[in-house]
């Protein structure tokens, strides 16, 4: 009886992490299958549980190399057997293609017995690798045996959850491996024909579909099978991950800005002083002065906006219209934890806007010449650069730099 309620939001991963475990039991998933499956789990999470359109087209192509075999066999080991036996065997009819029993640990006969005992109950007909005696060149943990009739004659050859030591000595023999695992970066993955980067649940039904679709185009079948390229696969499945991330560690659309307030007083002190010590602005006095900020907030020749990032303080800009057709940004700061999310596009924004309904045609900024930051924030944002002003006997000179207002 399964402990996992059926509502429960992760019911089927803690069904498949059960069902593991009990077959573990039995002996026909390895010591160590929960610890694999634990691995491709946390894969899983990182790839959005879903299957990238790079990874489709992978398996299109992983379809066409089957079809294209004239003997292709499906590897089938404990973890394997146990996740998705239905799929495989209905993969291996609509290919078709032999399935054979290839294990790793504890090989005595008895436990490839088991999952092949385990196969057929599901409703495979005839399952290889029980007894197995031909030999695999070159490899010496227990997958070296292989079926004369099965794997020893095969020119393609599927495996999934593999543990890397066999994929490269079927390559060596000559064998064309295709590979199901999440991790693109394992030695299975980097060194078979082509990876499928996907959770074999997912993926199996998928490539059964792509067989479907596939089995009487030829010309397509001769296509994609020559435009394989493992590496290409897996820089694309590698793009997709840094992008998905990428997207995910952003809080641009938490960020929101105030007016500051006698209330900012303390934050804004506190962040000029950090961002003093960093070199990027020079200590002036007056900047660090309760009364003299509290007299500069937002009057109506000045303006101090706070970003916040959700409810936290974490930034705040600046500064003053000058001759009633410039404003003159003089500070734009944002604490380190928060930088490179967007928040100074969305400063520079609102002063921008602020600017125009003043009736500004221009924004005006100083960066010392060390904050090449700054500078890049200001260049993509449409600022050029205007001229330099000599600090004599400072360390650093000031980069002027402006941007004509649209609005204006
Ligand atoms: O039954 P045996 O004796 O042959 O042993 C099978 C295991 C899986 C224990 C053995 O091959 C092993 O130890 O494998 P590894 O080295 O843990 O590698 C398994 C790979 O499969 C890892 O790269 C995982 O990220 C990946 N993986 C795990 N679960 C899935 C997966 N890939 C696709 N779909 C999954 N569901």
């Amino acid at each position: 009886m399964s402990d996992v309620p059926a509502n429960h939001p992760r019911a089927l991963s803690l069904e498949l992490r059960e069902k593991i475990e009990y077959y573990r039991q039995l002996g026909i998933v390895a010591n160590a299958g929960p610890i694999a499956h634990g691995r491709g789990e946390a894969f899983d999470y990182l790839l959005g549980e879903t299957t990238p359109t790079p990874v489709r087209e992978d398996i299109y192509a992983a379809a066409a190399l089957l079809l294209e075999a004239q003997h292709p066999v499906i590897s089938v080991n404990g973890n394997t057997a146990v996740l998705a036996p239905k799929s495989l065997i209905s993969l291996s009819r609509n290919i078709p293609a032999k399935l054979e029993v290839n294990v790793f640990y504890g090989r005595t006969g008895e436990r490839e017995k088991k999952i092949a005992d385990y196969l057929i109950s599901q409703g495979a007909q005839e399952v290889l690798g029980i007894n197995a005696e031909a030999k695999v060149p070159n490899l010496h943990s227990a997958r070296m045996r292989v079926d004369k009739n099965g794997m020893a004659l095969a020119d393609v050859v599927l495996v999934s959850l593999e543990d890397g030591d066999r994929t490269k000595a079927l390559i060596d023999w000559g064998k064309k491996v295709i590979s199901i695992d999440l991790n693109p970066l394992s030695r299975t993955a980097v060194d078979a024909t082509l990876n499928i980067c996907d959770n074999l649940i997912r993926a199996l039904p998928l490539l059964e579909k792509a067989v479907q679709d596939l089995r009487t185009d030829q010309q397509k079948i001769k296509q994609l099978t020559a435009e394989i390229n493992n590496d290409y696969s897996t820089a694309r499945v590698l793009k997709f991950l840094n992008h998905r991330l990428g997207n995910l560690a952003t809080i641009k659309n938490e960020f929101s800005i105030l007016d500051a307030t006698e209330e900012h007083i303390h934050f804004i002190k506190n962040l000029t002083k950090s961002v003093i010590e960093e070199g990027c602005f020079y200590p002036q006095q007056d900047e660090l002065n309760t009364d003299y900020i509290l007299s500069k907030l937002n009057l109506e020749y000045t303006c101090t906006n706070i970003l916040l990032a959700r409810h936290i303080l974490c930034g705040f800009i600046d500064g003053d219209i000058r001759d009633n057709q410039t404003f003159h940004l003089k500070r734009l700061a944002i604490d380190k934890m928060y930088r490179g999310f967007g928040g100074g596009k969305i400063l520079l924004k609102k002063v921008e806007k602020l600017a125009t309904i003043k009736g500004c045609k221009k924004i005006v900024t100083e960066v010392l010449t060390n904050c090449h930051t700054a500078q890049g924030l200001f260049l993509k944002n449409g600022y050029t650069i205007e001229g330099l002003v000599n600090c004599n006997g400072e360390k650093h000179n000031l980069i002027v730099m402006g941007k004509k207002l649209s609005g204006a």
